[in-house]
């Protein structure tokens, strides 16, 4: 067999695309423009894995096959360069992180660049340029003039051991998600994002946009609407009242108490009526630092104070109620208080439980108005034991039924009810969203300096935006200070300025941006990355944008992705982008693990580096290995013989024998046909490791007749050129072709030519049937196995394969340990 010298055909083609610039895109061309992306990598030190390969990759499939269809097209790389990781490496090593910045993107891009991917190196960014975060820090400014970005004094997770405040969105189980240190409360001034102001549209517009399913349905239950009321208690004997939330105003002649959440503002307003002041406070500095896991669980014991001396008035029926405040009420949602039924809220009926407060029933088990009764419905004795426990008092009701002790809308169902009830205590039915505002200060160095000055007499300044950017200056320390300040509060000469608008001594800000601030419109800088005028012009923006297809891992879903529709939307509505939604289409990559199934991790030092393999097998080898590896969305294991057998396939494909003086065999003529079809339908689809089986197919076939015509082999070699640029490339011009394969049209199938021979074959998982493919006839092993795990999916996840036996042209087993 011969073998091929990877190292000097890959050099050579990648130099030869690096000069002649061939995948740069053309502003503004008359074709059809595509524009392609995926998220710019963080410049770690780590370098390179293979799970940005595969997901690069893919798209850099598509990006070569679509271009040979005609499109102009748009695959643009940059750097998400500020964070953490990099701080805390300059931290350490007191290396300054704009050189540890520098050389980390060095070493990626030359990393990229043997991979072959075809990324149009003119529009590189990188978020940390100034050049690139004036226009960031110009966003922040409109986003301040709309009053969308605002100070606010509020309680924010506090990472005690990287001191810094963290989104909500940061804290995983209670604890940093960097460090999996436990979060505390602190109390801070913090720049916030009103992101919630866009909740609605956020959730609505998901449905005009391409999703990939999970992700859709994961920022929906993110934004979490709720659709309930808003009704007024009032407090005797005063002029005040008290909001509440709630989804269920139908229960509210069973509401018997009132909570309000610790940080109610109402606690400090009432405190001087209160018999019982000193508890109540040390009550609620307590609240202060129980993690809002520990209060919401359920079955969790519940506390509370009772604020002796103060009364609230239930609109409904005007009874006298009492006020609690208790931790398991949270600040943050809905009004921050409800009123509490406790015969029908688990919670409430706890909390009563323990205080000995009264449990009124107000929904009786039985549904006499609506369904008609469910004794006649066939229910009986589901519904009897309900009744029994309930009417026992030993549990909340939650079910329907009727109104009861309800005044006027007894009988009622509660549906019918909510309204009534809602129009009769002249309350205001709203929508309220799990979704809080965004935090985004961080009181940390490596990340954008927020443009603001604090003036004694103006107040907040914005620095007005010919003075942008504001440049990050060095410093000596990188550590945050001890009361929590950023590094930059240490630099006297950087902080103290005159007040752009009195003249006056007065202050920088000090915090700076969070690393999803660059990230969230790095797509349309890329459509005009060198303008300095503008973030982008109007006429690039409208030319290129919105992105056409967006590839991102899961974990981004709702940080990076909502974020960056929240500054998309507001953008549009200042008339500064053309659309609406920034991303059209989103897709997702499955992660890799390492080859028993783990997680791979370099501390494990079970992680594979493409490096390596680029060097011993070459990067068209990496590159088909990863794309044949499994369903692009699912999680797949490595495994190093893999990447042998796609070097193997290659040089049998360099084997080929080119003959134009035999006919086209018509075996191989049909199943060309076939391939060209499944291959072009495959890539759009992301199915990369059925297009790569059926190339296989093909291959064997064609090795079956001896040779194949220049018009087969041609065919074959622009299939396979999106997967392993290099030697389709280095083949067809040692074909004998002047022009280079990159600018041949993409084939399509000759629809009279696409009937041959197929067979049946059975899948089995440990002998049970479990599905059926039909495939080329005589397809080998490989083959078979790629498209029967592509067609069982969903039985082989999450389980390790012993064994495959293949009877030829018959079945597949997959011998799997239980
Ligand atoms: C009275 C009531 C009666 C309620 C009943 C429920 C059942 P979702 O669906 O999650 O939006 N609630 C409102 N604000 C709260 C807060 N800040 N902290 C904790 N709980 C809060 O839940 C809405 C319900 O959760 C509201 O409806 C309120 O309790 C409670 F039989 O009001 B309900
Ligand atoms: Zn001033």
């Amino acid at each position: 067999m011969k073998s091929y010298n990877h190292k000097k055909i890959e050099k050579k083609w990648q130099e030869k695309w690096d000069k002649e610039n061939a995948y740069q895109a053309i502003d503004k061309a008359p074709e059809k423009k595509d524009y392609l992306m995926i998220e710019f990598p963080y410049p770690s030190g780590d370098g390179l894995h293979v799970g940005h390969v595969r997901s690069w990759t893919a798209l850099d499939v598509v990006a070569r096959k679509r271009r040979a269809q005609g499109r102009n097209f748009l695959y643009p790389i940059g750097w998400d360069a500020f964070g953490l990781p990099t701080e805390n490496y300059a931290l350490k090593t007191g290396k300054d992180p704009r050189i540890v910045t520098k050389e980390n993107t060095d070493k990626f891009r030359e990393q990229i660049k043997s991979l072959g991917l075809s990324f149009d190196w003119s529009r590189e960014v990188n978020t940390t340029d100034p050049s690139y975060y004036r226009w960031t820090q110009w966003i922040f400014l409109q986003l301040y003039k709309k009053r969308l970005a605002y100070k606010a004094k509020t309680l924010i997770n506090w990472c005690p051991k990287d001191k810094i405040g963290l989104a909500n969105e940061e804290v995983v189980d209670g604890c940093c998600e960097r460090c999996g240190t436990p979060v505390v409360k602190r109390e801070k001034e913090q720049w916030m994002m009103a992101i919630t102001k866009y909740a609605q549209r956020l959730y609505d517009d998901l449905d005009t946009v391409d999703y990939i399913e999970r992700a859709r349905t994961q920022q929906r239950n993110w934004i979490g609407p709720s659709e309930g009321a808003e009704i007024e208690f009032s407090i005797k004997d005063s002029d005040q009242k008290i909001k509440v939330f709630t989804t269920r105003a139908d229960t509210i002649f069973g509401a018997t108490y009132i909570v309000l959440s610790p940080e109610h503002p109402l606690v400090d307003e009432l405190a001087d009526r209160l018999s019982n002041k000193a508890e109540v406070r040390t009550y609620v500095e307590k609240a202060k630092n129980t993690s809002e896991i520990d209060r919401t669980t359920e079955g969790n014991e519940k506390t509370g104070v009772k604020l002796d001396g103060v009364i609230a008035i239930n609109p409904a029926n005007k009874e006298e109620i009492p006020i609690f405040v208790a931790d398991y009420v949270l600040g943050g949602y809905g009004t921050g208080a409800i009123m509490a039924v406790p015969a029908h809220d688990e919670r409430d009926f706890a909390f009563a439980r323990k205080f000995n407060l009264e449990i009124r029933s107000v929904i009786y088990p039985e549904n006499i108005s609506l369904l008609g009764n469910p004794y006649d419905l066939g229910f009986e004795e589901e519904v009897n034991n309900e009744k029994q426990k309930y009417l026992h008092g030993d549990k909340p009701y939650l079910g329907n039924g009727h109104l009861i002790n309800s005044s006027d809308y007894n009988d009622l169902a509660p549906f019918f009810a909510k309204g009534k009830i809602i129009e009769f205590v002249g309350a205001k039915a709203v929508t309220t969203f799990k979704l809080r505002d965004w935090v985004f200060s961080r009181q940390r160095y490596w990340g954008e300096p927020i443009p603001i000055i604090h003036c004694d007499k103006c107040g907040i300044v914005p620095v007005p935006e010919d003075q942008l950017p504001v440049v990050l200056p060095e410093v000596e320390k990188y550590q945050p200070t001890d009361t929590g300040e950023s590094p930059l509060a240490n630099i006297a000469d950087w902080v103290n300025v005159k007040c752009p608008q009195c003249g006056g001594d007065a202050k920088r800000e000090t915090d700076v941006m969070p690393n999803w601030a660059g990230s969230s419109w790095y797509y349309l800088r890329y459509t005009d990355p060198q303008n300095d005028k503008e973030f982008a012009s109007q006429d690039l923006l409208k030319y290129w944008t919105p992105v056409d297809w967006y590839n991102g891992g899961m974990e981004h879903t709702v940080l990076h992705l909502l974020y960056s529709r929240f500054w998309h939307k507001f953008l549009f509505d200042e008339g500064l982008v053309p659309s609406s939604e920034p991303y059209m289409k989103r897709t997702s990559h499955g992660l890799i693990l390492a080859e028993d199934g783990s997680k791979m991790s370099k501390s494990k030092g079970n992680s594979v580096s493409p490096d390596q393999l680029v060097a011993s097998v070459g990067a068209d080898s990496l590159r088909l290995y990863e794309m044949f590896l499994g369903p692009f969305d699912q999680p797949v294991a490595w495994n190093n013989n893999g990447v042998v057998g796609m070097r193997r396939f290659l040089e049998r494909v360099a084997d080929l024998i080119v003959n134009d003086e035999v006919k086209i065999d018509p075996k191989v003529e049909t199943l060309l046909n076939q391939t060209i079809k499944k291959v072009s339908e495959d890539i759009e689809s992301l199915k990369m490791n059925t297009a790569v089986s059926a190339m296989m197919i093909l291959l064997n076939e064609c090795e079956k007749a001896d040779s194949v015509t220049s018009e087969v082999y041609g065919a074959f070699l622009k299939l396979l050129a999106p997967f392993a640029p290099h030697l389709a490339h280095e083949l067809w011009e040692q074909a004998g072709h002047s022009t280079e394969l990159r600018l041949e049209k993409w084939p399509v199938a000759d629809e009279s030519k696409l009937k041959g021979e197929t067979t049946h074959i059975i899948i089995q998982i440990n002998g049970k049937m479990r599905g059926d493919i039909q495939i080329a006839t005589d397809s080998d092993k490989a083959a078979v196995e790629a498209v029967a795990r592509e067609a069982i999916v969903k039985y082989l996840e999450g389980k390790s394969v012993s064994r495959i036996v293949v009877v030829p042209n018959r079945l597949i087993n997959f011998v799997v340990v239980e």
